[in-house]
């Protein structure tokens, strides 16, 4: 079965601790042109403030032909709602703290008896900026080089089977050399960026080496306008990509 993610190039993540700008609605989020949205944050996250986002965001979701999916950070933040495509349950491998990597899961697992599988999936988390409330959170060691970077990709898709990496530089934007590396690293585990994505460029340079850029505060404190331009970023990249690895097969 191809991967829901497969022909994702840009993700808009949606925290619902925050208001969306302005008096933008989730029609604008959606109209940016963006490929999934993902609902979940770090902090402060209550099924009530789910539920706020994911009844309006599956609407507007379903209207736009973007899928839909929550990253639940914890048992408390899961909402089971008609309409969502999905769950993608991060589990940090460079988080000190147990709880992060099998902890919050086990909880979630046990309680919840309406757990569909089949719509369930994993991001392998590498988390790399120490001043992130996700670093913090998950007491994750993020005194990693590219070559640290590179092993865990290998360690998410060789020995944990793992079918997203997620490279995460929340609140700033990381060394396009440590993406490249976790990317060289895997060959079938897809590599999914984010962190400090603003624009045009850094979602193009981003683009890149990840299969998906993804893309969070910029919405909540920028908006519709400035998002549309890194989705263009990121589409282009990936026509880039696709047209170096045509030149390769015809050599
Ligand atoms: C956060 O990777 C996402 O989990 C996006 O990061 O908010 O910095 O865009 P930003």
């Amino acid at each position: 079965m191809t991967a829901p993610w497969a022909d994702w190039d840009h993700i808009v993540k949606l925290d619902p601790d925050k208001d969306l700008y302005g008096d933008e609605t989730f029609d604008d989020v959606c109209a940016t042109g963006t490929d999934a949205v993902e609902i979940g944050g770090t902090t402060g996250m209550t099924e009530a403030k789910m539920e706020r986002f994911v009844e309006p965001c599956l609407e507007a979701c379903a209207d736009h032909g973007v899928d839909c999916y929550i990253e639940p950070s914890h048992a408390g933040a899961v909402v089971h709602a008609d309409g969502l495509d999905g769950y993608l349950v991060p589990i940090v491998l460079n988080a000190r703290d147990p709880f992060w990597t099998t902890g919050a899961h086990r909880h979630w697992v046990k309680e919840d008896a309406d757990i569909d599988w089949s719509r369930t999936f994993t991001e392998a988390y590498v988390v790399l900026n120490p001043d992130s409330s996700v670093a913090e959170y998950t007491e994750a060691d993020c005194a990693l080089d590219a070559s640290d970077v590179a092993a865990y990709a290998e360690v998410a898709e060789r020995m944990f089977g793992q079918r997203i990496l997620y490279i995460e530089y929340s609140g700033m934007l990381g060394d396009p050399a440590v993406v490249a590396a976790a990317s060289d690293a895997v060959e079938e585990t897809a590599v999914f960026y984010g962190g400090g994505v603003g624009d045009y460029d850094a979602a193009y340079e981003m683009g890149r080496h990840a299969d998906t850029v993804i893309v969070g505060d910029l919405i909540h404190d920028a908006g519709a306008d400035a998002v549309r331009e890194t989705v263009r970023g990121a589409k282009d990249a990936r026509r880039t990509q696709n047209a170096a690895s045509r030149s390769d097969e015809q050599e």
